[in-house]
Formats: C-alpha cells, sequence, structure tokens
C-alpha cells in the first residue's frame, strides 16, 4: 500500500526536494505552497505518481481546514506531515528589525506549523499511526547576530516538537525535528527581501546543503523501523562548524 505524504512549502528548497524524492520511492503527495505556478509545474513534473496539489498559505487557520475538508477519499489519510513551510527575514539587530518581519516569521514559522499539527494530529491518533516532521534549524540552538525572531521560532519548533513527543508517548505517532544548518536553497533570497546578489554572498566559497540532502534524511527518519523515533537530527555542512564565544573589549584600561 502507497503511503501518504503531506508537504508544505512543496514550491521550492526542501520542500520540492522531498517532493520529488518520496515520488520517486512511490508515494502518494500532497504538495502545497502559495505559489498556485509552482504547483502546477511540480505536478506537471511529477506525472507518474499520485498527487493531489493545493494553494495554501498555513498562517490561515481556515485554509488549513479548507484544504483538509477538500482532499479527495484517497489522500485523507495521511501518514506523514513535513511542517517544512517557513523563512528568515532581515537579518538586521533587535533594535533596527522590522516589526512586520518578525511578525511574519511567527506566523509562519510558528502559528502556521501548529496550525497543520493540531489539525492532522487527530486523524493520526484515530487510526493509531502517523509521523510529523518538523524543519527546525541549527538556529533553534544555536544564536548569531540577526538571528534573533527567526532562531527563536525555530527554538519554539524544537521544543515542541519534543513536547508533541511527551503528549504521544504510548501511541505510535512518531515525531521528527530536523535542523539543518547553511543549505543553498531560496532561503537567502528570501531573507534578503530579493536582493539575489547578497543572498549568493552567504554561499560564495562554500559547499552548502542541498535540497536533496535533507529529503534523504526526511526519507531516512520516516522509513526506519516503526518502534524507532529519530527525535532530531542536527546537520551542517563540513564547511560549517561554530564560532568560540563573542566578547567585547574595552582598551586601555590596564
Ligand atoms: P525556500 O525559500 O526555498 O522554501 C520555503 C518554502 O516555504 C517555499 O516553498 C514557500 O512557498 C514556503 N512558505 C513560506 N511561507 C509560507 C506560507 N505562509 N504558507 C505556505 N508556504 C510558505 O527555503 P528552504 O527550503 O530553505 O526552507 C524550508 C524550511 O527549512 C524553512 O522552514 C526554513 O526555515 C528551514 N531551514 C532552511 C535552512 C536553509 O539554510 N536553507 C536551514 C535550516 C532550516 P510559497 O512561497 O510558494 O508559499
Ligand atoms: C537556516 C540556517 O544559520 O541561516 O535556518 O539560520 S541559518
Amino acid at each position: 500500500m502507497n503511503k501518504t505524504i503531506l508537504i508544505t512549502g512543496a514550491t521550492s528548497g526542501f520542500g520540492k526536494a522531498c517532493a520529488e524524492l518520496f515520488a520517486d520511492r512511490g508515494w502518494r503527495l500532497i504538495i502545497c505552497g502559495r505559489r498556485q505556478k509552482r504547483l502546477e509545474t511540480l505536478a506537471g513534473q511529477l506525472t507518474d505518481s499520485t498527487l493531489y496539489s493545493c494553494r495554501l498559505d498555513v498562517r490561515y487557520p481556515e485554509q488549513v481546514q479548507e484544504m483538509l475538508h477538500g482532499l479527495p477519499e484517497e489522500f485523507q489519510d495521511i501518514d506523514v506531515l513535513v511542517n517544512n513551510a517557513g523563512l528568515a527575514l532581515g537579518l538586521e539587530p533587535a533594535h533596527e528589525a522590522d516589526l512586520t518581519d518578525w511578525e511574519t516569521m511567527i506566523d509562519t514559522n510558528i502559528k502556521g506549523l501548529c496550525y497543520l499539527t493540531r489539525a492532522i494530529l487527530p486523524g493520526m491518533m484515530e487510526r493509531g499511526s502517523g509521523h510529523i516532521v518538523n524543519m527546525g534549524s541549527v538556529a533553534g540552538s544555536w544564536p548569531y547576530p540577526g538571528g534573533n525572531a527567526y532562531g527563536a521560532t525555530k527554538a519554539f519548533v524544537k521544543q515542541f516538537s519534543n513536547n508533541l513527543r511527551a503528549d504521544l508517548l504510548g501511541t505510535s505517532i512518531r515525531i521528527t525535528n530536523i535542523e539543518p544548518g547553511l543549505a543553498d536553497t531560496e532561503f537567502s533570497t528570501i531573507r534578503f527581501h530579493g536582493d539575489k546578489k547578497k543572498a549568493d554572498e552567504v554561499y560564495d566559497g562554500t559547499t552548502p546543503l542541498t535540497g536533496k540532502d535533507i529529503a534523504e534524511i526526511v526519507y531516512w527518519v520516516t522509513t526506519v523501523p516503526q518502534h524507532v523515533n529519530i527525535n532530531s537530527v542536527e546537520v551542517m555542512p563540513v564547511c560549517q562548524t561554530w564560532a568560540p564565544f563573542a566578547i567585547h573589549r574595552t582598551t586601555g584600561t590596564k
């Protein structure tokens, strides 16, 4: 029997790579995103798979309900939910950051992920099985200048994932938080509000993670034996590690 996977943010980056990989491995797909044209292009590319695409802005709980109620019967039993839709906006220090950017990140990365989880989890409970894969980030554990609200949204995703596991003790439902580091997708172009040159500089001289790298990890965590729960996967490209603590020194004191 083919399993069904719902991927949010399937129009680009990790989500698109997941759609391609799971389609290739014979899964039934539900792909979501706001950009209708992109969804159509991806659906056109994956014609060999059983696929349902749905325009969805995860910030609106009523759209999430509409999407669920509109699912054709064969797509209704969702085995895997990949809560991938998300974004960073801006890299300014907190006192200069745009408050609407903070709101958009909170609405998408936190509230959107909650809406999807709360909508789909009851069906998994009824069927007694399922797996929710959340897209966290290294930014949820490791602070960096300008990471302020973005990193905090991913810290929420990390702790929410752990708390879901606590709630689901005694069920067969699995929860995983994927925590990628530097990855070359449209992420930085979005972060810098469309400034492609600035975005390209982020990856200059590096070999970053790719969407496919992350899709392979999502596939792995969802296909380990049913009694195994991969709680979290923190993954960086080899070219990335941590910095030492930053220390501000005043000069000429001694
Ligand atoms: P991309 O910008 O390439 O993809 C982001 C996806 O999220 C798009 O498909 C976009 O679709 C979707 N999205 C954004 N806002 C909404 C919304 N309101 N409703 C529905 N879909 C939305 O970036 P990535 O693939 O890199 O990002 C995917 C996830 O991975 C994000 O959660 C990000 O925070 C996380 N991440 C990224 C890292 C990186 O360095 N690239 C590292 C660690 C984590 P559309 O615009 O069509 O709605
Ligand atoms: C994306 C990784 O380091 O740009 O979540 O925040 S980082």
